[in-house]
């Protein structure tokens, strides 16, 4: 398989992480871009998060897939090709091909390069039929996708990753990809509903302690990769529903006063301190499909679990 010619070099990594975090932590409110929870340790407390009896989210639309691919097989007539956002680990992707008979490509976009790549031959080997071209890029940045024949192209874009976005940040990035999937595109989107609050609490407050570990993992990520001296320890997970606002807020709290090293410069907590490290959007149907439509994409087909836990919309492009 060739490398991507858009790959970026550890160099470049490191110092746009380091320009991010620095950003983020100078700010008056301190905040870290949610991306940075996703070193391999972090995606590794990711998939222990989905196994979790209070994340509905990832199991939910897992059980919806087969017969949401069902549908959609009868939908798309002639040649497609898939292209999907962050692709991670690639297991959501074999439960559309299994029963999708017209897709010649499938483009998996994912920042961590050598995984994608690993799982991509995988995926190549069990599926003969597509031609699998993954693509190693940051999805939140446009690239340019490979020059294929020129296929209809259905993204995908499943696990609520649009909730991660501000409603405005999600507008823009659904009508980036509107123009860059083109002319007769359709987006495949999971999205988490909202629900009793209790429930979302829940959620992001596991009673094992995963997402507690994995909010504090992006200070250990920072350590590692920008030579910065947090001890996680003394940073308390707090997460909750926010009504207002509409999404979960994840925060990390500094329980003393205390100075952090990050490359040349230091960065001061109070106690009591936050850091603001996630945001996970809620929204009702409604909601979503009037943002999709201010990005040009109108509704073609919604689907819900029978306990309304979790949505999937396939949008057409206007
Ligand atoms: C992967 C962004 C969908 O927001 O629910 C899980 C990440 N954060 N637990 C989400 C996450 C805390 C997750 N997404």
């Amino acid at each position: 398989m060739q490398t991507s010619q858009f790959a970026i070099t550890e160099g470049d990594f490191r110092s746009l992480f380091i320009r991010d975090v620095l950003d983020g932590l100078q700010q008056p409110k301190k905040s870290l871009p949610s991306k940075y929870f996703y070193d391999s340790q972090g995606s590794q407390y990711f998939d222990q998060i989905c196994n979790l009896e209070e994340y509905y989210p990832y199991r939910t639309e897992l059980s919806m897939l087969p017969d949401v691919a069902r549908d959609l097989n009868s939908i798309l007539q002639n040649s497609w090709e898939i292209v999907e956002f962050g692709a991670g680990s690639l297991v959501k992707i074999r439960l559309l091909l299994q029963q999708l008979d017209n897709i010649e490509h499938y483009v998996p976009i994912d920042i961590a390069g050598d995984h994608l790549r690993q799982a991509s031959d995988r995926l190549q080997q069990e599926f003969p039929q597509v031609s699998v071209l993954p693509i190693e890029a940051d999805f939140t940045q446009p690239a340019p996708l490979p020059e294929t024949r020129s296929l209809p192209k259905l993204g995908f874009f499943p696990g609520s990753t649009i909730g991660n976005f501000s409603p405005e940040q999600a507008q823009i990035f659904l009508s980036n990809i509107r123009q860059s999937l083109g002319k007769h595109s359709r987006l495949l989107i999971g999205v988490d509903t909202k629900k009793d609050p209790n429930v979302l609490h829940n959620a992001y407050n596991d009673s094992m302690g995963v997402t507690a570990a994995f909010n504090r993992n992006i200070l250990t990520h920072i350590n590692r990769i920008c030579d910065a001296n947090f001890d996680s320890q003394t940073f308390a997970h707090y997460a909750f529903y926010n009504p207002v606002a509409s999404r979960i807020e994840m925060h990390l709290i500094s329980t003393l006063a205390q100075e952090v090293n990050i490359d040349d410069q230091m960065i001061a907590f109070s106690e009591g301190e936050n850091i603001h490290t996630e945001n996970s959007y809620k929204y009702t149907p409604d909601e979503f499909l009037a943002l999709a439509a201010t990005s040009g994409w109108d509704r073609e087909k919604i689907w819900q679990d029978k306990a309304h836990m979790f949505s999937i919309f396939l949008l057409s492009a206007r």
